[in-house]
């Protein structure tokens, strides 16, 4: 028996473990780390069930190649040669524009998706780059960007000091947080409390979050722009709002939001208009305050326009870049992601659609157009890196219907899966406690400045590549160099641009692999001076402190000062003052994430099965009653149609059902998950259906329509 440290890297809390293997290297028992200073002993029921998840008997040993229908295992050195054959043939049939890439959520994990997104982007040269932030939190990227210049300049609200927090459509203590990594959200969120804040939620559900906190407000889903609107509006006119920052477009903003009185916005969002005046009161008066949103705000159709209404709120309540309200994290290693270049969308568009690009990405909810539309730049190859499209992308069924039209598609994935089977070839990344883990993106949205590192627990076996070995590859491939080219060769090229050179730096640089070369090469260079020799003496991580004010750095606006009305953003006011004039739909659709499940891939371990884990639409008690709904129902959407069992509850409001992403399963990959499929949600949701201004997937307020199954 031996005790191993390592970062859970399932969600975005970043807790730590501490596993127990067993002499054959079995995982006996995965328990919180007491020691890791940030999560402090914390777990969750994902993180215990780590060791089930990593020996998942139906993850891919070996690369797989497809023949007609049936699968074979072949050599590393076999698939590499079939990716090379397979995209070096559509580059020189139809040109670099035909390739595309898609990187999914896990990507934002793994320091192999952090590490080669970059360089396999540019040796595409192709416009086709996706990936899981357009179903996500692009709106917040592209609010950032023109609100401060910097579109990765996101602010996270500061739970441990806050003395009132308002989340608007997240549910952290499902999701533990998200774009806020805050590892043991149910304890820093009794804390508050406990000190004398308040929490209030507004959800068109009670969540959990909803539940703990002091006061819930049921919201129409999708209407959020004009609750906030009804907030800024009293801040304005009632002359509560304390602006610290130095801002342009105060007056604008004044005059834009004139007309979005309580009164006026009431009605479209269901919140009665005394609750949205007190709301921007309890704000303004509370010694600290910080607003939070997050997917159910962020995936609707005015994700951007309430993206930049939440820090338009923070900041004229005085909460923007100081202690208690909504702050930015120093993370430790070198920022590289910040251009210091003003922010700007539409640096090009879509062929099909003519969709901006945002943050150099066209959006997913059109991916299915570029592949299916012919003409000069049709997508002919795919490159999935750790994601399923047909489970996770709106009107999913259409992709898997126009994957097959590919000439090649390449994964690297460890499951055979819904998207995965299209693939020509799938490359499995090893076990997780076979890669080292330091999460690059999720440690700078930490609610304390921290930083961890963790080596990998188990060696790779001889017929095993790295993650980081499978990208590097690929990258060589796509930039034509041939399949033979060690990985090496591409990682002193990074880690060279990123010492400039130095050979000096770059002796003193340590790291079994290349991400960990860069990564000590990135905290050398960073903020805190540490290295990654340092981390290692810290295996449970290091406290850096309480985040602190550091907003005057990252802007970088052509002003140099905070545009608190861009014209970009509020552009889009027009096409939401439409929305007051239409006839609200009968039903609206929302999702809703599962504490022991996440996104698509968490069905096949058997420990995380069943309870409240089911794939079923919750309705009204009231609506199913009216509509006489038995134990199934149909649901309708402008993008298709599902049978679904029926949960009637009274934790959602009358007129609208929530189901979960992520089910659906099929095929003989996963055999657990496919014992109890479920169905995919986004057969209902619309591609065609977008945020305008980041062309984000919009997974909340689908309007649906729904009827007993027919006997
Ligand atoms: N209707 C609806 N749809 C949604 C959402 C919603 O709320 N409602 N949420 C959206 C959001 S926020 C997101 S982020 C997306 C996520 O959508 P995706 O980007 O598709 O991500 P996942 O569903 O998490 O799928 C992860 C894939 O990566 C594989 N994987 C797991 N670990 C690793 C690894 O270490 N390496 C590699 N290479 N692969 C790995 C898994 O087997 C799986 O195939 O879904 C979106 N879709
Ligand atoms: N257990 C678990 N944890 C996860 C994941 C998971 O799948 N399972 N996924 C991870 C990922 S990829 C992400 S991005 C994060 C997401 O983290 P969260 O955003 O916290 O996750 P959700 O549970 O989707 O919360 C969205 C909430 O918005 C509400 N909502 C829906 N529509 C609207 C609306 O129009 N207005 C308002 N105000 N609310 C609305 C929903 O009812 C739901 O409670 O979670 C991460 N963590
Ligand atoms: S909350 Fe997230 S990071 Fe923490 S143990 Fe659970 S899955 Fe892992
Ligand atoms: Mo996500």
């Amino acid at each position: 028996m031996r005790t191993a440290h390592r970062t859970c890297s399932i969600c975005d809390a970043v807790c730590g473990l501490r596993l127990t293997l067993a002499d054959d290297n079995r995982v006996t028992s995965v328990k919180g780390d007491p020691d890791d200073p940030f999560s402090q002993g914390y777990i969750c029921p994902k993180g215990a069930s780590f060791g089930q998840l990593d020996e998942d008997p139906d993850r891919l040993r070996h690369p797989m190649v497809r023949r007609g229908d049936t699968w074979h295992e072949v050599s590393w050195d076999e698939a590499f040669a079939e990716v090379e054959r397979g995209l070096n043939a559509v580059v020189a049939q139809h040109g670099r524009e035909a390739l595309s890439v898609y990187f999914g959520n896990p990507t934002f994990h793994t320091m192999a998706g952090f590490m080669y997104r970059v360089p396999l982007t540019q040796s595409l040269g192709s416009r086709n780059v996706y990936s899981a932030g357009t179903i996500d939190q692009m709106p917040k990227h592209v609010s950032s960007g023109y609100l401060f210049g910097d579109p990765m300049a996101i602010a996270v609200p500061d739970v441990d000091r806050t003395d009132h927090l308002l989340v608007i459509g997240a549910n952290p203590l499902e999701s533990h947080g998200s774009l806020c990594a805050a590892p043991d959200f149910p304890r820093r969120l009794k804390d508050l409390r406990r000190r004398g804040g308040k929490i209030t939620v507004v959800d068109p559900r009670r969540t959990r979050t909803a539940k703990f906190a002091d006061e819930h407000l049921f919201i129409r889903p999708s209407t959020d722009a004009f609750f906030l609107l009804g907030v800024v509006n009293t801040l304005l006119a009632e002359q509560l709002d304390t602006v610290t920052l130095d801002v342009n477009g105060l007056d604008e903003l004044r005059a834009l939001t004139a007309e979005f009185t309580p009164a006026a916005v009431s009605p479209i969002c269901g919140i009665a208009a005394d609750d949205i005046a007190r709301t921007a009161r309890e704000l303004a008066a509370a010694p600290t305050a910080a607003v939070y949103t997050r997917i159910g705000t962020c995936t609707s159709e005015f994700g951007t326009l309430t993206q930049w209404l939440v820090d338009v709120v923070n900041i004229l309540t005085g909460n923007f870049d100081s202690p208690g309200g909504v702050m930015f994290t120093r993370t430790a290693a070198l920022e590289v992601f910040r251009t210091g270049q003003a922010f700007t969308t539409g640096n090009f568009h879509s062929r099909v659609r003519g969709l901006p690009e945002a943050l150099g990405e066209l959006p997913v909810a059109t991916l299915a157009d570029e592949i299916e539309t012919p003409g000069k730049g049709q997508v002919k190859a795919l490159i999935s890196i750790a994601g399923n499209l047909v489970l996770s992308a709106p009107n999913g069924p259409r992709l898997d219907r126009v994957l097959p039209e590919l000439d090649f598609m390449v994964c690297v994935d460890p499951y055979l899966n819904e998207t995965t089977k299209h693939a020509n070839v799938i490359l499995p990344p090893p076990r997780m406690l076979q890669m080292p883990h330091y999460d690059f993106l999720l440690l700078t949205v930490t609610v304390r400045n921290y930083t961890r590192f963790s080596p990998a627990i188990l060696p790779l076996d001889d017929d095993q590549l790295s993650e980081a070995e499978i990208m590097a590859k690929l990258t060589l491939i796509v930039s034509g160099q041939p399949a033979s080219t060690p990985a090496s060769v591409l990682d002193e090229m990074i880690v060279g641009q990123l010492t400039g050179g130095s050979e000096e730096m770059r002796a003193g640089l340590t790291g079994d692999s290349g991400p960990e070369l860069m990564l000590d090469a990135m905290l050398q260079l960073g903020p805190y001076g540490l290295s990654l020799r340092k981390l290692r003496e810290n295996p449970h991580g290091i406290d850096l402190g309480p985040l602190e004010p550091r907003l005057k750095e990252l802007v970088c606006t052509p002003s140099g000062r905070v545009e608190l009305s861009p014209p970009e953003i509020t552009g889009d006011l027009t096409r939401l003052r439409a929305r007051l004039a239409e006839q609200a739909p009968e039903f609206l659709l929302i999702g809703r994430r599962q504490l022991r499940s996440n996104n698509s891939w968490l069905h096949n371990v058997p420990g995380l099965r069943g309870g409240s884990n089911q794939c079923t639409l919750h309705v009204n008690p009231a609506d199913a009653e009216r509509l006489g709904l038995g134990e199934q129902a149909v649901i309708r959407s402008s993008a298709g149609e599902l049978v679904v069992p029926v949960e009637p509850t009274d934790a959602i409001m009358p007129g609208v059902v929530s189901l979960p992403h992520g089910w659906g399963h099929s095929g003989r990959g996963q055999r657990v998950a496919t014992t109890e499929p479920g169905v995919n949600a986004n057969t209902l949701t619309d591609e065609r259906v977008v945020d305008v201004l980041s062309g984000n997937a919009v997974f909340n307020g689908v309007p649906v329509s729904l009827a007993p199954l027919p006997q």
